[in-house]
């Protein structure tokens, strides 16, 4: 009791509630303008505790606002197998940072009743941040919460969001997951890279260099360490790593500027057919791009990893001789060609979920493989234990064929590559590397797998954007009335049209795709999209059209 009561009388001396508007815990967290964030941060370290008290476990908070300006920031909660944190709590998480002040004592009260939770362990709260100015503060000002209920804050000081995923996990498993340090994550990423490049580091096509754009972020920072330990066998030339508070974090540059404005981003560059990579603000998700002989511009994003690597899977699992239940999850931002080449080319049955790492996360908890990677490049392969077991049992079988063996060699291998918690952009990109290397392919070879719809992404602003509502994994718009219809009216005009709209969880904003059969004609699409939406719901400041770069 008298734990919470101190936790009370801080918040009103140190963290007093400064809004008056209420915030949601959206896609990713808690995610606006830095400077309204000190006491919902003091909030979030309270929750974490009572949740890992809860669960018995070490809990995580990463503080980061991802892919979003630099003034802005942010808090994530980390489950204890380095998912995300469970729905049904997002909602505490909500009213948590709502509250009055007077009611924090209450509320606190009430969870603990809810679920009897033991007010006596001295539980363990990692604590990771990005490279924004602001994060130092607010980092603290979560510490000061977790404090105030008797748990220990562990500050692992800035590092990636899959970092602190992977560290989560390390701890909850004993250590059988990794090691639960910025070495133990490097050391076992790193070993399985250069296992998997042992018979060398070029083949066929695939050269053995990249350009890779750091956003100016904690990306630029971690990649370090693998650019000197992997030296040859994989040269990659950073960009954009300039130092913390230039404001320059994700300014024109960064993987959801080169998604979402089909370009190249400012201080890589566009040397002829050469792979570059492009991570965002906190290196969880990464996009391939290339400009061609004729100064072409070519994207190869979360899809097309996607499908490189249930392809690769395959034939892994092909060589092995085993079959196991192989699903794909993406979005309703998957490119219809990418979700056709899926199902009809590769037989790898396709879920489609809501956006957000944590609907595609728990759908692909349902098979025994699980791959999901949303557009914007944020995905991962989760491997049930069985599947691990079963393979390390042909290794064992004296009867299995050289084959066999070492297809079960080189997938176990590539099971350590993957950061199975949470979409990686550094494994991710080794990952995709490797499998290059092993087919023999350079970008132009990968982009060959099938022939994408050309689409494109909008923003509109809008008074509220929660006016807009959605069903069935945000396809169809179900308000402001009407919409829908008017959205149905537009796509039937253009040739393998598709478009939605749904509320963005991490920015004030409505968000428009469109694709058709012609770049001109998705671009069309999506201007006009937008227009309805500024029209029907609210638009405020600039109408929307598509500027390139
Ligand atoms: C977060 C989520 C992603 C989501 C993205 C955009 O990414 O982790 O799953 O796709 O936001 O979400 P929205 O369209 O709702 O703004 P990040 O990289 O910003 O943390």
């Amino acid at each position: 009791m008298a734990n919470y009561r101190t936790a009370y009388a801080f918040a009103r001396e140190m963290h007093p509630k400064t809004e008056k508007a209420d915030i949601q815990y959206g896609t990713s967290g808690f995610r606006t303008r830095a400077n309204k964030l000190g006491y919902v941060m003091y909030r979030m370290g309270l929750l974490a505790v009572l949740r890992a008290r809860y669960k018995n476990a070490t809990i995580g908070a990463m503080i980061t606002a991802s892919h979003n300006p630099e003034h802005d920031n942010g808090v994530k909660l980390v489950d204890p197998h380095g998912e995300l944190l469970e729905q049904s709590w997002e909602e505490w998480a909500t009213k948590f940072a709502n509250v009055g002040d007077d009611q924090l004592e209450a509320i606190i009260a009430e969870i603990i009743k809810e679920y009897n939770i033991p007010m006596t362990e001295r539980v363990h709260i990692y604590v990771g941040k990005d490279t924004r100015p602001s994060s130092p503060s607010l980092a603290k000002s979560l510490m000061d919460g977790v404090l105030a209920l008797g748990g220990k804050p562990v500050d692992f000081g800035i590092v990636t969001t899959p970092q602190l995923h992977y560290f989560v996990a390390c701890k909850n498993t004993k250590q059988e997951y990794g090691v639960a340090t910025e070495e133990g994550y490097y050391n076992k990423l790193i070993t399985a890279f250069l296992k998997l490049r042992n018979n060398g580091y070029t083949k066929g096509n695939y050269v053995n260099r990249i350009f890779y754009d750091g956003a100016n972020g904690v990306g630029a920072k971690k990649i370090k360490p693998f650019i000197e330990r992997l030296g040859q066998t994989l040269k990659i030339e950073m960009y954009n790593d300039e130092g913390i508070g230039t404001g320059k974090l994700n300014h024109l540059c960064g993987a959801d500027f080169v998604k979402s404005q089909l370009s190249f981003p400012n201080g890589v560059p566009p040397e002829q057919n050469v792979r570059c990579a492009s991570v965002d603000g906190d290196a969880d998700r990464v996009v391939y791009y290339f400009i061609d002989e004729n100064g072409q511009f070519h994207l190869l994003d979360g899809d097309r990893i996607a499908t490189l690597v249930a392809g690769y899977l395959k034939d892994l699992l092909s060589d092995i001789g085993l079959d196991f239940n192989l699903g794909l999850v993406q979005t309703a931002y998957a490119n219809g060609a990418s979700t056709e080449y899926i199902t009809k080319q590769l037989n790898v049955p396709v879920a489609c979920v809501s956006t957000g790492v944590k609907h595609l996360h728990s759908k692909a908890l349902d098979y025994e493989i699980g791959v999901y990677f949303e557009a914007n490049g944020h995905g991962t392969v989760i491997f049930k234990k069985s599947v691990k077991d079963k393979i390390k049992t042909i290794l064992d079988n004296e009867n299995s064929s050289e084959t066999q063996k070492e297809a079960a060699k080189r997938l176990l291998i590539l099971i350590n590559l993957i950061n199975e918690t949470v979409g990686d952009a550094i494994s991710d990109l080794l990952l995709v590397e490797t499998i290059l290397l092993a087919k023999g392919w350079d970008v132009k070879d990968w982009e060959s797998m099938y022939t994408e719809l050309p689409n494109r992404l909008l923003k509109v602003t809008v008074q509220d954007r929660y006016s807009i509502t959605t069903k069935d994994a945000s396809r169809i718009c179900v308000t402001p009335e009407g919409l829908q219809a008017e959205i149905d009216a537009l796509v039937a005009k253009y040739n393998k049209g598709r478009s939605f709209v749904r509320p963005s969880g991490t920015e004030d904003c409505v968000r428009i795709y469109a694709e058709a059969e012609t770049r001109e004609d998705a671009d069309k699409l999506a201007v006009e999209v937008a227009k309805k939406v500024y029209e029907m719901a609210g638009g405020i400041g600039d109408i929307p059209e598509i500027i390139t770069q």
